[in-house]
């Protein structure tokens, strides 16, 4: 090799290492508009006393670097709740939002620990209770970072995502159970050998929720799960909750903050899209039901939600349509029948 294919290649790896260097630093930070009155980052407390637009309760310290809603220690509830609605300015149609939250999940336990935390975008809030610390039957959205799993009485860490009509309840001993959504197993909590804050980007955008976790701090965004057919409005609550029990753990929020959701990549949108379609079809072959197993994907990419309960109320209109004519011709060959038999009874 000469020198100078040498100096290539070493050029080449400097730039290489310069581009993931840069990638990493700036993949964290939000792309779109900060809302920075829905937002928490260090200092927090800009007069020593409070956090401006914030509110704690229960077992949450603020420190310098960190927010703690529980400590590593039995039978605690932390909560940290946005004291403002979300209410962006626009029209009714309002654009969304995309939260970047900075965590880590970390104590003494190495094989005992739990129960973990959860992100809240609720219509009520600071309400406490027994669902990762917040309230059960919430009207809104909770996505729950999960590090026990009660069912299997295990360890095993799981981020799901569950949408409460204020009637729906959190069963705690199956980790959700039917109530849960969608979901993806990842291990988050740091442990000795890795320990590094993690990183979770919840996107709400035109009735499509995706999470994306990073949980190696590298600056990758593997996808967790999509929802599609979500509804979430306006004026609800972002908050933060933790909760310990018989098991404890360190549950630390670093920074979360809330903008406006930076789009998909043209080929992201076409991945998400033909999912969508193949989600539909499947959809269409178990007869129009909801298929559990799989996550839903948002078919607003393809056609939006109210083509979709169009053509199920077009369906429906056609069924009706369908029967009310098979009951008149049906209604009048029995008048003609009973007629005719009338007319043979009068005969
Ligand atoms: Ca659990």
């Amino acid at each position: 090799m000469s020198v100078l294919a040498v100096l290539l290649v070493l050029a080449a790896c400097a730039l290489n290492t310069a581009a993931v260097h840069h990638r990493t630093k700036r993949v964290h930070d939000p792309k779109g508009y900060v809302y920075h009155l829905h937002s928490i980052t260090h200092p927090y407390m800009t007069n020593g006393m409070t956090i401006p637009n914030w509110d704690f309760y229960g077992s949450t310290v603020v420190t310098d670097d960190y927010i703690r809603l529980t400590p590593d220690r039995q039978s605690r509830r932390g909560s940290l709740w946005n004291t403002v609605p979300f209410n962006p300015p626009g029209d009714e149609e309002y654009p969304g939002f995309e939260i970047n939250l900075q965590f880590r999940v970390h104590g003494q336990g190495t094989r005992l620990f739990g129960d973990g935390m959860a992100v809240w975008y609720t219509k009520d809030r600071a309400l406490e209770g027994p669902v990762f610390g917040n309230q059960d039957k919430f009207i809104g959205m909770g996505v729950f970072f999960d590090t026990y799993s009660n069912l299997h009485q295990g360890h095993s860490q799981y981020i799901s995502v569950m949408f409460g009509d204020g009637m729906l309840s959190y069963d705690h001993d199956s980790d959700g159970g039917a109530s849960r959504v969608a979901g993806c197993p990842i291990r988050f909590r740091s442990t000795a050998d890795d320990d590094h804050p993690v990183y979770a980007r919840i996107v709400y955008q035109n009735n499509l929720l995706r999470v994306y976790i990073d949980a190696d701090d590298d600056g990758g965004w593997p996808e967790c799960f999509i929802v599609r057919r979500v509804y979430l409005p306006r004026n609800y609550y972002f908050g933060l909750t933790a909760a310990t029990g018989d098991l404890a753990d360190n549950h630390d929020v670093i920074s979360m903050k809330v903008s406006e959701p930076s789009g998909m990549s043209q080929a992201e949108r076409e991945e998400v899209k033909r999912r969508i379609e193949e989600d539909m079809k499947r959809e269409a072959e178990s007869g129009g039901s909801k298929v559990p197993v799989d996550p839903q994907y948002g078919d607003e990419v393809t056609k939006g939600n109210a083509g979709d309960n169009d053509d199920s109320n077009t369906l429906t209109i056609a069924a009706v349509i369908i029967v009310l004519v098979i009951v008149a011709v049906a209604g009048y060959f029995v008048f003609v029948k009973t007629k005719k038999d009338t007319r043979k009874f009068d005969f």
